[in-house]
């Protein structure tokens, strides 16, 4: 399924309604939609939760009502479908989960914490019970990674179209480490909040991101750590780059377990989630006036 246009069959899908209804209400202008040149509709999938969201529509898709999850069996049956399909390497079926649950109201930023995480961890937690072989667990985190890809039309919020003018963002794994999803995810979600960010991810060296943040000016460095190979090389890399950070005025937030057990510089925030990472990017930035109008021509 490509995420960000979606066909008549999929809305209905994802709705749970019969595809005429969706094209009366189309034709009826109450979900916006586009004509391909062969005369069918496609729909913008940020047009699809504006709907969603306008309409308080209560969406009926084929998966169990899920989230909070951990405490319910819903949220289980959540981490659950996303493990499998991640382990089959079905990435269709992670964006599809991620399309219909978000559709379903989650943010983003919650399904990447209370889904795409936990069920990481489980396959994390067989691999280390070899009850997955190293090739099973590679398939399962590169559908993880291409979902994430994908996914980024449903980080956006519903409406207007994303303007990139909050500064730029600069989002890296930590101190060596070859983890990077979460990096990936928190460059998922500060995209879609206007960001333009640059990930250099993982493996790079504290001088090279150091630089980076002071050649593009950062306005906001993440820096993660899923599990620290060397906690030396991780301080190293945040003393230098809260150095840049201080420089450049950026606001340093960090997270992930690895974090967790280093010794943090005074400027860097520790945050315990990607939901925090949203509202804590709402405050930095700055967001650049919109263009005059050049109507004297
Ligand atoms: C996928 C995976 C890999 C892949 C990574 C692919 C990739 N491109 O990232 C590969 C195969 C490369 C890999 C390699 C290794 N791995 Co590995 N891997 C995993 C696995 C299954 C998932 C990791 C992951 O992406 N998790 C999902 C992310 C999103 O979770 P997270 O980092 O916690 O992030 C969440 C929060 O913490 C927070 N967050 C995180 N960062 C930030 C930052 C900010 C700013 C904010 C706000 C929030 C935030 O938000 C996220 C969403 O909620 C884990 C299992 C696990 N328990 O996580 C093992 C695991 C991390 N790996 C492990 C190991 C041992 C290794 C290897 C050493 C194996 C080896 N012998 O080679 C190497 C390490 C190499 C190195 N130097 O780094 C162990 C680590 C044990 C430990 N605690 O030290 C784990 C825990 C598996 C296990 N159960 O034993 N691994």
């Amino acid at each position: 399924m490509k995420t960000d246009v979606l066909s008549t069959r999929q809305v209905a899908q994802l709705l749970g309604v019969g595809e005429a209804t969706i094209k009366r209400w189309a034709d009826a202008g109450e979900i916006d939609c586009f004509r391909t040149p062969g005369g069918h509709r496609k729909f913008r999938l940020r047009d699809l939760t504006a709907f969603v969201q306008v309409r308080d529509y209560d969406v009926a898709g084929p998966l169990p009502a899920p989230l909070p999850p951990g405490a319910d069996e819903a949220g289980e049956a959540a981490v659950e479908h996303f493990e499998s399909a991640a382990l089959r390497g079905d990435t269709a079926a992670l964006v599809a989960q991620l399309a219909a649950m978000r559709l379903r109201g989650y943010e983003l930023a919650e399904l990447f914490d209370e889904v795409a995480a936990p069920a990481l961890r489980r396959i994390g937690d067989r691999w280390a019970g070899s009850t997955l072989s190293v090739a099973e667990e590679h398939v399962a985190s590169q559908a993880v990674i291409d979902a994430i890809a994908r996914a980024q039309p449903l980080a956006e919020p519903p409406g207007e179209p994303v303007r990139p003018d909050r500064g730029v963002a600069v989002v890296a794994a930590a101190g060596g480490e070859q983890h990077d999803i979460a990096a990936r995810m928190a460059a998922c979600l500060l995209r879609a909040r206007g960001f333009e960010v640059l990930a250099p991810l993982a493996q790079t060296p504290a001088r090279d991101l150091a630089e980076l943040l002071l050649r593009s000016r950062a306005s906001l460095v993440a820096l993660c750590s899923t599990a620290p190979a060397d906690l030396r090389a991780i301080e190293e890399q945040l003393h230098l780059a809260a150095a840049a950070a201080r420089q450049t005025g950026a606001v340093l937030v960090v997270g992930g377990p690895g974090m967790e057990r280093a010794s943090l510089p005074a400027e860097a925030r520790l945050l315990g989630s990607l939901r925090e990472l949203v509202a804590e990017s709402d405050g930095a930035g700055r967001r650049r006036p919109r263009p005059e109008h050049n109507n004297g021509r």
